[in-house]
């Protein structure tokens, strides 16, 4: 069996909720890769390098997890990678609808699987999108993301 899993997002930053995903995957695979995926309908608040940055900072201590970025299609970095296996965190059932979508058309088009992981119930309501919403007035976002993350955020919307 190939046991190497992709944990793709856009992690513009990284919350609790993908690191918590990140980190389950890492204790059920040998090797995980999470990948900054370029999405050009979202040019979203930090650059690639920033994101890669951040996400590299939080996962340093996982021997496991290796950062990565990619243009492209999820199945085309699982054939460059060897990867078999595409892990998703399902918030809702409003992630459903779209995510079992490209679930199946990754299966069709590659072979490759989606495994859905529930979310922490701690995290459900965690997302990107909300968390820049709050920095951006000032609230406070330590407790959704990890210390790095919420240091950038205070620095990008000058509320330090
Ligand atoms: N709890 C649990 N999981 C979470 C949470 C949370 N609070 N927040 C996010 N997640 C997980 C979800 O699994 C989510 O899918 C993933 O983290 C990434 O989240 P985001 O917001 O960083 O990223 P998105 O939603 O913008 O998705 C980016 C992808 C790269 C995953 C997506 O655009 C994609 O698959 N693109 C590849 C293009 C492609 O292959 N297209 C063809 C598909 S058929």
């Amino acid at each position: 069996a190939n046991r190497r899993a992709l944990c793709p997002g856009s992690f513009d930053p990284t919350t609790n909720g993908h690191l918590d995903i990140i980190n389950r995957t890492a204790k059920l695979y040998d090797h995980v890769y999470a990948a900054v995926f370029v999405n050009p309908s979202k040019p979203g608040l930090f650059s690639m390098d920033e994101r890669m940055e951040m996400l590299q900072e939080v996962t340093g201590h996982l021997p496991n997890v290796s950062v990565a970025s990619f243009k492209g299609l999820t199945v085309d970095f699982c054939r460059e990678h060897d990867v078999g296996v595409i892990v998703k965190g399902q918030r809702a059932v409003s992630d459903f609808d779209y995510e079992q979508q490209m679930a199946q058309m990754n299966y069709g088009q590659a072979g490759v699987e989606t495994l859905f992981m529930p979310t922490n119930p701690l995290y459900s309501f965690l997302s990107s999108s909300l968390v820049k919403d709050v920095a951006k007035w000032g609230g406070d976002v330590s407790s959704h993301v990890p210390a790095p993350v919420a240091a950038r955020l205070v620095t990008r919307f000058g509320n330090g």
